[in-house]
C-alpha cells in the first residue's frame, strides 16, 4: 500500500514537470497540414508505446492521410467500404503487404523500425497514405493551420526533427534542432519549411508494374 502512494506520488511528481511543447509551421500555403513534429530525447531512453493506432479505407481514401505513430505500435486498417481493398508498402520503412482485405473487417500490422512507411492500395491507384515511424512518444501531427501542441513533454535536451512528404529530405535536415525544454514547457518560434523543388512521381502497384488504365472496384463475392 506504502509502495502503491509513494509510486502514484512519484508519477505526480513527473506529470508535473511535464510541459506542453507548442508552435507554428509555414509551409508557404495556406495549407499547412500533414507537417510531423517530432522531440526526440538526446540522452533518455524513451518509454514504449501504449496506443494502438489506425488507417480506415473509407471512400477509397486513407483516413489519416498522416499517421504518426511511436516504434512498435500496431496499426489496424479497418475497411468502412463496401468494396475490397489493399494496404501494402514497398518502400524500405517498412515493407508489408495486408492483401485482399474485406469490407467489414481490419487487419493489423505492427510498426518495429523508425522511418517513413509509405503505403498505396493495390486495387484503387489513388489511394496513398503515410505511416511516420518515430523513435519519441513526444510528436504531433500539425493541422491546416500549421500550429501543433507536444503535450506531457519531460523537461530535457531534444533533436527537433519535421518531416513533411512535399519538402525535401535536404531541407528537412537543415530544419532540425537542438531543443531544450524546462519544466514548465516551451514556446518555439515559428518554423519555416519550403516545399519547393518537390515533383510529384506516381508510384507502381505492389508488383512494380504500372497501374492498369482503368481499375474496377471488386465487392465481396466477385473473383478478383
Ligand atoms: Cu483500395
Amino acid at each position: 500500500m506504502i509502495w502503491r502512494l509513494v509510486t502514484c506520488f512519484s508519477l505526480a511528481i513527473i506529470a508535473a514537470l511535464a510541459g506542453t511543447v507548442s508552435g507554428q509551421v509555414d509551409l508557404g500555403s495556406k495549407d499547412a497540414a500533414d507537417v510531423v513534429v517530432s522531440l526526440e530525447p538526446v540522452n533518455a531512453t524513451p518509454p514504449a508505446p501504449a496506443k494502438p493506432g489506425s488507417v480506415l479505407h473509407k471512400n477509397k481514401t486513407f483516413v489519416p492521410h498522416v499517421l504518426a505513430i511511436p516504434v512498435g505500435t500496431r496499426v489496424a486498417f479497418p475497411n468502412r467500404d463496401p468494396w475490397f481493398h489493399n494496404a501494402f508498402s514497398n518502400y524500405d520503412g517498412q515493407i508489408f503487404d495486408i492483401g485482399m482485405h474485406p469490407p467489414g473487417t481490419a487487419r493489423e500490422v505492427t510498426f518495429r523500425r523508425a522511418g517513413i512507411v509509405r503505403v498505396f492500395c493495390n486495387i484503387h491507384p489513388t489511394m496513398s497514405a503515410l505511416i511516420v515511424v518515430l523513435p519519441t512518444p513526444h510528436f504531433a501531427v500539425t493541422k491546416a493551420d500549421g500550429v501543433f501542441q507536444i503535450a506531457n513533454v519531460p523537461p530535457g535536451d531534444y533533436n527537433l526533427r519535421v518531416f513533411h512528404e512535399r519538402v525535401l529530405p535536404e531541407k528537412l535536415q537543415q530544419a532540425e534542432r537542438t531543443v531544450t525544454v524546462p519544466a514548465d514547457g516551451l514556446q518555439l518560434p515559428k518554423l519555416t519549411l519550403s516545399t519547393a523543388g518537390f515533383i510529384p512521381a506516381p508510384h507502381k502497384n505492389k508488383y512494380g508494374k504500372d497501374y492498369p488504365p482503368v481499375t474496377k472496384d471488386i465487392y465481396p463475392g466477385q473473383v478478383p
